[in-house]
């Protein structure tokens, strides 16, 4: 299972997003160090002029991570992306009969010819790794699904990825689409969009049911409510799955884009959010404070984070009387503990938050012996 980054690619088409050339530099240079397994740098065309010196910087900075383009079927864009080097050159063609009629008033047997020829001009421009991108697959005709991943893998593509471009798919339409594709001589990769908020669970799906390949954004950047975001599948597969991707970079690495696309991260956002392991819930503090693998998937530190308890007014005996035990007070006996639990909530209430160390002590001292 691996991932590709397409932050740079999709997540630059961002309306409003356009990132300067240092913050790429930055980018490029994070998700080398998490070890993400391919980077898709841009899409190749004459007018993304970067990318020349992009692709030098990871040569030459970055020598061991793999890098991709994405290209449209066009022989001028191919040679340009030939002239470019890329680990794999990523040739997209619709697969929709919406898309081939509607965008380009064309038909299936235009397109089947269409990447037929542009994947042998692509060989002949001395690319060795050709992935082939469906458009739209996710609307379009399973049978010409196969057609098209036929044609990919007779003329030397190792790697088919399917796009659910507008984020319709779920979970079960993943595997529907992903299975009939498997036993073909073709990697099976999947890009997956969030209009309806599933895009991480329709990868890790994808990944569960034989695709070898998931894309992902930093923050879902992408176009409308984005793509998979790379932070929540690169945590899964490390923490889940014991993939070794490195974690230590990644809140550094949101957060700096964060800072680049004018983007919040909200306090609950998983993996990245500030108030993730914070916890009031009487019965849940219990449970952390006697084992935090009780109500916690993994420790916070694995993603920078440390655990927040809070005494406060969903607090309860035996969280409280733990609390006391890390604040050195002497065991109360169940009837004082009661009378304090009673305070302790009262006044959390009155002030609206959680208490502190000293203010628990301090209700604390009528009660001790
Ligand atoms: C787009 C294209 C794409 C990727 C398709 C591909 C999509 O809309 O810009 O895998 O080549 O979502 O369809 O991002
Ligand atoms: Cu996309």
């Amino acid at each position: 299972m691996s991932i590709i980054d397409t932050t740079l690619r999709e997540g630059e088409q961002t309306a409003g997003i356009a990132f300067t050339f240092e913050a790429k530099k930055r980018i490029i240079a994070g998700l080398a160090q998490l070890g993400v397994d391919e980077i898709e740098l841009g899409t190749a065309s004459r007018a993304n002029h970067d990318l020349v010196i992009l692709a030098d910087f990871i040569r030459v900075h970055h020598s061991r991570q793999a890098f991709s383009l994405w290209c449209r079927c066009q022989d001028e864009d191919i040679s340009y992306a030939a002239s470019l080097k890329p680990a794999v050159l990523a040739l997209s063609i619709p697969a929709s009969d919406l898309h081939l009629t509607k965008k380009l008033g064309r038909d299936r047997k235009w397109a089947a010819a269409r990447l037929r020829k542009s994947l042998n001009t692509a060989s002949r421009a001395g690319i060795r790794k050709l992935a082939v991108g469906l458009e739209d697959a996710s609307r379009a005709d399973g049978d010409f699904l196969r057609i098209l991943a036929g044609i990919a893998e007779e003329n030397g593509a190792f790697r088919l990825r399917l796009a659910d471009t507008v984020g319709i798919a779920t979970p079960m339409t993943m595997i529907r689409m992903v299975e009939p594709l498997l036993g073909m001589d073709l990697e099976i990769g999947v890009h997956c969009h969030n209009d309806f908020g599933m895009a991480t669970a329709n990868t890790i799906t994808a990944l569960e049911h034989g695709a070898l390949w998931g894309d992902a954004t930093i923050l879902g950047l992408g176009e409308r409510a984005g793509n998979s975001r790379l932070e929540e599948l690169i945590s899964f597969l490390a923490l889940q799955s014991g993939k070794p991707y490195n974690l230590e970079g990644l809140r550094r690495l949101s957060a700096f884009v964060a800072e680049q696309s004018g983007r919040r991260i909200c306090p609950a956002r998983p993996i990245l959010g500030s108030e993730i392991f914070a916890c009031e819930t009487g019965i849940h503090l219990h449970g952390l404070m006697t084992d935090p693998t009780t109500y916690e998937p993994f420790a916070p530190e694995k993603v920078g984070l440390t655990r927040k308890l809070a005494v406060g007014r969903k607090a309860g005996r035996r969280s409280i009387a733990l609390t006391l035990e890390r604040l050195g007070i002497a065991r109360l006996d169940e009837i004082c503990l009661a009378g304090l639990t009673g305070k302790i909530r009262n006044e959390a209430a009155k002030k609206q938050r959680s208490l502190s160390d000293v203010e628990i002590i301090s209700l604390a001292r009528p009660y001790c012996p």
